[in-house]
C-alpha cells in the first residue's frame, strides 16, 4: 500500500448513521484527503482518481490489496467544497462494518478522527458559511416537522444573516455618526436632533422586534411547545395523553394515584411539535413513591410553556379545586373539563362559566382559556389542539420563522434590551456618549449572533452539539 505522510490536518469520519442501510459514506477533508483516499481504493486499469465534482467506481482494498467492497469515490476540490478544503467521500455498501474498516484504514494512513461537527466548523473557519448558517445545519438535522425544516433552510440560505446583518450595519452607522459628533464638536451643531435620533432608534427597534418574533417562531417550530398535563388524581390526565397520542401509552385505571412518574411524548399538529408531559395527580401523597412523583409534577409545572389543568367536569368543583385554580393565574394555562360524555353539555357550559368567573380581574397578560372535552369519546380534542397551537403561534411569525438556537435567540433578546436602554437614555438626555455605548452593545450582540466575533469556547460549545461526520 502507498504510504502518505501522517497529517493530523486531514480529518475523517463516517458521515452516515450507524446500522444497516443501502450505503454508508466515509468523508475526508483536508490537505491530504486525496492522497489518503488513494491508499485504500483502487480504480480499474487506466483510470485515475476522479476529477473534482465527479464520482468513480473503485475497489476498497485491505492492506494485502484484497478487495473488500466495491465503492464509489467522489471528489470535491478546495475551495469549492463543503469545508472549503479538499473533500473526498467514499461510498461503501451499507452496514457498519465496511465503512468502519475503511475509516480505520484511513486513520492508520494518517487521517485524524473528526470531532463532532468538525466538517461544519471548518466550513465556518474557511469562510464558506457564517456561524448562523452553521447552526442552521444542526437545525436541518434536528427538524421534526416540515415547517421547522423550512425555517432551517431559510436560515441556511442566509435569510437570518442578511436580516441581522442589515440591522447591525444600521446600528454601526448610527453609532459612528454619534461618535463623529462627539469627537469633532467644533464641526458645528449636531445635525441629529434628539427627536431624529429617537426616530432612528425606534425604527431599528421595530426591525429587531421583527427579527426576535421570527427567531422565536423558528425555535418553537423546532423545539416545540412543552405542555404539562396536571390536575388532581383520577381526572383523566393519562387518558387525555393517550387520546392525543392515539395510543395507549400511559397506564389508566380507576384507582387514584395511578401515574407515578413523568411520561413525555411528542405529537405534531399544524406543523408545530407539541411535547405532552403526563404527570402524577396532585394530592397529599400516600407513600414515598407518590411523594417523589408529585415533586416531579411540581417541577414540570414550573418548566412547561403551557399548563393543561385537567378537572373532572362531571363532578362539582370543591374547595380544593378552587384552591388549585387560584394558583394557576400566574402561568399560561388551559383549564380542561374532562369526561364531557358523562353529563349534558348544558351542565358543562355552566361549569365552564363557573371556572371563568374565578379569573381575577386585571391580572397580568397571561393566556388562559377553559374548554370541555371527553378523553373517552374524543369530543373536543381538536378544539384543545387548536387552542394549544394558537397559544404557541401568538407571535404570528410562524410562516417566516428562522431557525435559531437558544444561544442566538438570547443574543437577539440582549440586543433588543440594549436598544431599549439606548432609547430611554436618549429620552432622559443622558448624553450622546451613553447612547453610542448602548448602540455599540446592541451591535456586538448581533456580531456574536452572526459569528463576526467569537472565541474558541463559543465555537466548541456550538459544534459539540453536532454529530461526528457533519
Ligand atoms: N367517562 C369517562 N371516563 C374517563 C374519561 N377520562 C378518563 N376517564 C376515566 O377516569 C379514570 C382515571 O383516568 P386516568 O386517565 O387514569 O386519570 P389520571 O388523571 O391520569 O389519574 P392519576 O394518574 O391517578 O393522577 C379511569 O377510570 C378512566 O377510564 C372520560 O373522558 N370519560
Ligand atoms: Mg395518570
Amino acid at each position: 500500500m502507498e504510504q502518505v505522510p501522517a497529517s493530523g490536518d486531514t480529518i475523517a469520519a463516517i458521515a452516515t448513521a450507524w446500522g444497516e442501510a443501502g450505503v454508508a459514506i466515509v468523508r475526508l477533508s483536508g490537505l491530504c484527503a486525496v492522497e489518503l483516499a488513494k491508499t485504500v481504493v483502487r480504480f480499474k486499469a487506466g483510470l485515475g482518481f476522479p476529477s473534482p465534482r465527479f464520482m468513480r467506481v473503485a475497489s476498497f482494498v485491505d492492506k494485502d490489496e484484497c478487495a473488500i467492497d466495491e465503492v464509489l469515490v467522489a471528489h470535491f476540490a478546495a475551495p469549492k467544497s463543503y469545508t472549503g478544503e479538499d473533500v473526498v467521500e467514499i461510498h461503501t455498501h451499507g452496514g457498519s462494518l465496511v465503512a468502519q474498516l475503511c475509516l480505520e484504514a484511513l486513520i492508520r494512513g494518517g487521517a485524524r478522527m473528526a470531532e463532532p461537527g468538525e466538517f461544519t466548523k471548518r466550513a465556518f473557519l474557511n469562510g464558506r458559511i457564517d456561524l448562523s448558517q452553521a447552526e442552521s445545519v444542526l437545525g436541518i438535522i434536528r427538524s421534526r416537522s416540515e415547517e421547522a425544516l423550512r425555517a432551517a433552510t431559510r436560515t441556511l440560505s442566509g435569510e437570518l444573516s442578511a436580516f441581522a446583518g442589515d440591522i447591525r450595519e444600521e446600528l454601526l452607522a448610527l453609532q459612528s455618526a454619534l461618535e463623529v459628533e462627539l469627537d469633532f464638536p467644533e464641526e458645528g451643531t449636531p445635525y441629529r436632533s434628539d427627536g431624529e435620533l429617537l426616530d432612528s432608534i425606534a425604527t431599528l427597534r421595530l426591525s429587531l422586534e421583527d427579527l426576535m418574533d421570527r427567531c422565536s417562531a423558528g425555535l418553537l417550530l423546532r423545539e416545540g411547545i412543552r405542555v404539562a398535563l396536571t390536575g388532581r388524581p383520577n381526572v383523566g390526565k393519562s387518558s387525555l395523553l393517550n387520546a392525543l397520542l392515539k395510543q395507549a401509552r400511559a397506564i389508566v385505571t380507576a384507582i387514584p394515584g395511578t401515574t407515578r412518574d413523568v411520561i413525555e411524548e411528542v405529537i405534531t399538529y399544524r406543523g408545530i411539535p407539541i411535547r405532552l408531559v403526563d404527570t402524577a395527580g396532585l394530592r397529599k401523597p400516600s407513600d414515598e413513591i407518590e411523594a417523589r412523583g408529585i415533586d416531579r409534577t411540581l417541577a414540570e409545572l414550573r418548566r412547561a410553556d403551557l399548563c393543561l389543568w385537567v378537572l373532572d367536569g362531571s363532578a362539582p368543583l370543591d374547595d380544593q379545586d378552587r384552591a388549585y385554580i387560584e394558583r394557576l393565574w400566574d402561568k399560561d394555562h388551559i383549564i380542561v373539563l374532562n369526561k364531557l360524555d358523562l353529563n349534558s353539555s348544558d351542565q358543562f357550559s355552566a361549569a365552564e362559566d363557573d371556572v371563568r368567573a374565578m379569573c381575577p380581574q386585571g391580572r397580568p397578560a397571561i393566556q388562559s382559556s377553559v374548554l370541555s372535552l371527553s378523553a373517552k369519546t374524543g369530543e373536543g380534542l381538536d378544539l384543545l389542539k387548536d387552542n394549544i397551537v394558537s397559544f404557541a403561534s401568538n407571535s404570528g411569525a410562524l410562516n417566516a420563522g428562522l431557525n435559531v438556537t437558544a444561544r442566538q435567540l438570547a443574543e437577539v433578546r440582549e440586543s433588543l434590551l440594549a436598544l431599549a436602554e439606548a432609547e430611554t437614555a436618549t429620552k432622559e438626555k443622558a448624553g450622546q456618549d451613553v447612547t453610542a455605548g448602548l448602540l455599540s452593545r446592541a451591535r456586538e450582540c448581533l456580531e456574536r449572533l452572526l459569528g463576526l466575533s467569537y472565541d474558541d469556547a463559543l465555537l466548541d460549545a456550538i459544534f459539540s452539539h453536532f454529530c461526528v461526520g457533519k
